[in-house]
C-alpha cells in the first residue's frame, strides 16, 4: 500500500476550502489510487468551522482519506507537506490601497513560505490561490530559499477553464474539442486569454472565430471580468469553480498534460517570451513526470504582444511594490 500524500490546505474554513477538501479527499487531486492526509491551516477564528468541516469529511468515510489534522501554526501545518494549496488570503476591503493589500498579504505569505522552507517534504509542490495570487506566490517563494523556485506556482487555471467554456459557447464546439488555449500574465483583469494558437476540433481557433472585434470586445473582457460577474450574480465570489481549477492545476502538474495539448500555470519566468526572469507569470506549459515546461517557439503577434506586455507591466509594478515593502 502507498504511503499517504500530505496535502496542506490554508484557508480551510473558507468557501473555496469547503468546495475543495471533499474533492481532495475523494481522490480528484492526485488520483483514484492515491491515499491522502489533510493538514488544514486556519487562523484561530477559523478553527471551529474547520473542525466542523473535518467532521463532515469523517462522515463521508472516504476510502482514500487517511487522516485530518487542524492547525493555527504554519510550522505545524506544513510539516511533511508534499502538496500545499495556499487559499487563505487577505481580501481587499473598501478604501484599502494596493500597498495595504500587499503588506497584509505579505504578513500571511512570508511566514507561510518560511514554514514551507523549514518543514515541508523535499518534493513539495505549492499552488497559490489566494489573491493577489502571482505576487503572493512570489512572496512565499522568496521566503523559501531552500526550496527550488519552480515549485511555487499561482493559479490561472480558472481563467483558462473560463476561456475554454466561452469559446465552446461561441462556436458550438464541445469543451473537449478545445486545445492549446493560453492565459498569459497576471491573474487579474489584465490577464490575456490567447486563442491564436488554440485549436477547435483541430482547426485554428482564431480562424474559426474569424472576428477580431469579438475577441477584443467580448471574449477577453468576459473572461477577465468573469469573477466580478459571478459575484454580481451569486452574491459571493467563485468558490466551486475555483476549487475545481485548483484540483485541475495540481492534477495536471502531477499527472501530466495530454499529448498535443497544454495548460496555463502561473510560474516563475525563465525570461521566455520577454517576461522578465523571476516574475511569476502565466504561460502555456506542458507537464510530464511531475514537472512543467514552458511551450517554446510560439509566434506572438502584435495583438497578443501588447496585451502580454500590459499584464507583465502590472506584475512588475506589484513586484517592485513588495520589494519596496521588504517582502521579497
Ligand atoms: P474566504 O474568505 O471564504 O476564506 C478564506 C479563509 O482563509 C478564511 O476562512 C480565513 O479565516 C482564512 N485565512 C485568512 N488568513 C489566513 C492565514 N493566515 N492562514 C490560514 N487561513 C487564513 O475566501 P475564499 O472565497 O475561499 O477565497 C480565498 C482566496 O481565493 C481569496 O484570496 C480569493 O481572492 C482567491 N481567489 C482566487 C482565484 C484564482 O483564480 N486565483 C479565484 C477565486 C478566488 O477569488
Amino acid at each position: 500500500t502507498r504511503t499517504p500524500v500530505n496535502v496542506t490546505v490554508t484557508g480551510a474554513a473558507g468557501q473555496i476550502g469547503y468546495a475543495l477538501l471533499f474533492r481532495i479527499a475523494s481522490g480528484h487531486l492526485l488520483g483514484a489510487d492515491v491515499p491522502v492526509k489533510l493538514r488544514l491551516l486556519e487562523i484561530p477564528q477559523g478553527l471551529k468551522a474547520a473542525e466542523g468541516t473535518a467532521m463532515e469529511l469523517d462522515d463521508c468515510a472516504f476510502p482514500l482519506l487517511k487522516g485530518i489534522d487542524i492547525f493555527d501554526d504554519p510550522n505545524q501545518a506544513f510539516e511533511g507537506a508534499n502538496v500545499a494549496l495556499l487559499v487563505g488570503a487577505r481580501p481587499r476591503t473598501k478604501g484599502m490601497e494596493r500597498g495595504d493589500l500587499l503588506s497584509a498579504n505579505g504578513g500571511i505569505f512570508k511566514p507561510q513560505g518560511k514554514a514551507i522552507n523549514d518543514h515541508a517534504a523535499d518534493d513539495i509542490k505549492v499552488l497559490v490561490v489566494g489573491n493577489p495570487a502571482n505576487t503572493n506566490a512570489l512572496i512565499a517563494q522568496a521566503a523559501a530559499p531552500d526550496v527550488p523556485a519552480e515549485r511555487f506556482t499561482a493559479m490561472t487555471r480558472l481563467d483558462h477553464n473560463r476561456a475554454i467554456s466561452q469559446l465552446a459557447k461561441k462556436t458550438g464546439a464541445d469543451v473537449t474539442d478545445i486545445k492549446r488555449l493560453t492565459i498569459w500574465g497576471n491573474h487579474s483583469a489584465t490577464q490575456y486569454p490567447d486563442v491564436f494558437h488554440a485549436e477547435i476540433a483541430g482547426k485554428n481557433a482564431a480562424e474559426v472565430i474569424g472576428d477580431q472585434a469579438w475577441l477584443a470586445d467580448e471574449f477577453i473582457p468576459t473572461v477577465a471580468k468573469r469573477g466580478a460577474a459571478i459575484i454580481e450574480a451569486r452574491g459571493a465570489s467563485s468558490a466551486a469553480s475555483a476549487a475545481n481549477a485548483a484540483i485541475d492545476h495540481v492534477h495536471t502538474w502531477v499527472n501530466g498534460t495530454a499529448e498535443g495539448d497544454w495548460t496555463s500555470m502561473g510560474i516563475p519566468s525563465d525570461g521566455s517570451y520577454g517576461v522578465p526572469a523571476g516574475l511569476i507569470s502565466s504561460f502555456p506549459v506542458t507537464c510530464k513526470d511531475g514537472k512543467y515546461e514552458i511551450v517554446q517557439g510560439l509566434d506572438v503577434n502584435e495583438f497578443s504582444r501588447a496585451r502580454i506586455d500590459a499584464s507583465v507591466a502590472e506584475l512588475i509594478e506589484e513586484r517592485d511594490a513588495v520589494r519596496e515593502l521588504g517582502l521579497i
